[in-house]
């Protein structure tokens, strides 16, 4: 039996859809909420109200299209595409208009992070394995950014475009790592996550997907627990790790992405069906996170913004399930 999400009061649904909906992204000036949706006739970007109303779609190629990002005016949204028959990384206005090719590459381009200097970073296997490149969003000045061992992917840009946090495998499993753009320095941010949904040998980075917090102070991720996929908030230098939305044997939840007050993270769920352990559709949900009722008293979540003894229980909690592995 498929189990089912439910709403409390500071976490809210969106779209309700047996279709897929994924990948939200809120704009950078807080007004809208871009995704990925297969309620079209294909794999399109849709566009909608930050209270799931005035459902918009973008692009209408029978193609796929996936993986928005939000330009810095919030007029552009970035996403990428196999139209060409190659996965490359293209661009359209919000209203619907001016789509066009940014990328013209062999490799796989994909995945990409539209960054606030307007410079859009994105992964791609033209070197080999998947490593994080950046193009200016004219498809000038295109560069490897990321180097070393494993592969890198999902790049998430911090509001003063200095640091990128992606996944790696460069420390063997997949991690959570920080590149200093300016300085060329990288710094591991997770060290224990569990993957028990996600096979050892496969790379699930859309599971690991970031979000910097307006204000570049938080970073909100997915990881597995022992369980379930949860949306985790830490701080930029990865001290403070704190569940803010728990999954269950049913659900995982992730892909969030902040609003412009710092106040609510948008991100998805999966329901998965137990008997046969296939993922079910998905839906974009909301949390408020200056609401704390309804909370799962098992990880006594505090607010983000309160003290962070819950850190304590889940850091003791993580190492025990990290010693058993
Ligand atoms: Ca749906
Ligand atoms: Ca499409
Ligand atoms: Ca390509």
């Amino acid at each position: 039996m498929v189990g089912s999400a439910s709403e409390t009061s500071h976490i809210k649904k969106l779209t309700n859809d047996p279709v897929p909906d994924s990948k939200p992204d809120w704009s950078p000036d807080g007004s809208k909420i871009a995704f990925q949706s297969d309620r079209g006739e294909s794999a399109d970007i849709w566009v909608m109200d930050t209270d799931g109303s005035n459902l918009t779609q973008m692009t209408t190629n029978l193609s796929l299209d996936l993986y928005s990002s939000w330009g810095p005016d919030s007029n552009s949204i970035v996403f990428y595409s196999d139209r060409t028959g190659n996965s490359e990384i293209w661009a359209i206005d919000v209203d619907g208009t001016n789509e066009r090719q940014i990328t013209d590459n062999p490799g796989w381009d994909g995945n990409p992070a539209w960054g606030p200097d307007g410079s859009i970073a994105f992964t791609s296997t033209r070197s080999g394995a998947l490593k994080i490149w950046i193009i200016d969003a004219d498809g000038n000045n295109q560069m490897q950014l990321s180097t070393g061992a494993g592969d890198d992917d999902v790049p998430s840009w911090s509001p003063d475009g200095r640091y990128l946090v992606f996944v790696s495998t460069r420390s063997g499993d997949q991690q959570l790592w920080k590149l200093d753009v300016e300085t060329g320095e990288y710094s591991q941010l997770t060290f224990d996550a569990h993957y028990e949904r996600c096979p050892p040998d496969n790379f699930c980075p859309n599971l690991m997907s970031t979000s910097w917090s307006p204000a570049g102070t938080k970073i909100a991720y997915h990881a597995y627990t022992k369980e379930s996929g949860d949306i985790w908030v830490m701080d930029a230098d990865g001290s403070n790790k704190t569940v803010v939305v728990p999954g269950n044997v049913n659900t995982d939840y992730y892909s969030p992405s902040w609003s412009l007050d710092g106040t609510k993270i948008v991100f998805q769920d999966k329901i998965i069906d137990i008997d046969s352990e296939q993922y079910g559709g998905s839906d974009i949900w909301l949390v408020d996170l200056n609401k704390k009722e309804n909370i799962p008293s098992s990880y006594a979540i505090l607010s983000i913004f309160g003290l962070f003894m819950s850190f304590i229980f889940l850091s003791k909690r993580r190492s025990t399930t990290s010693a058993g592995k």
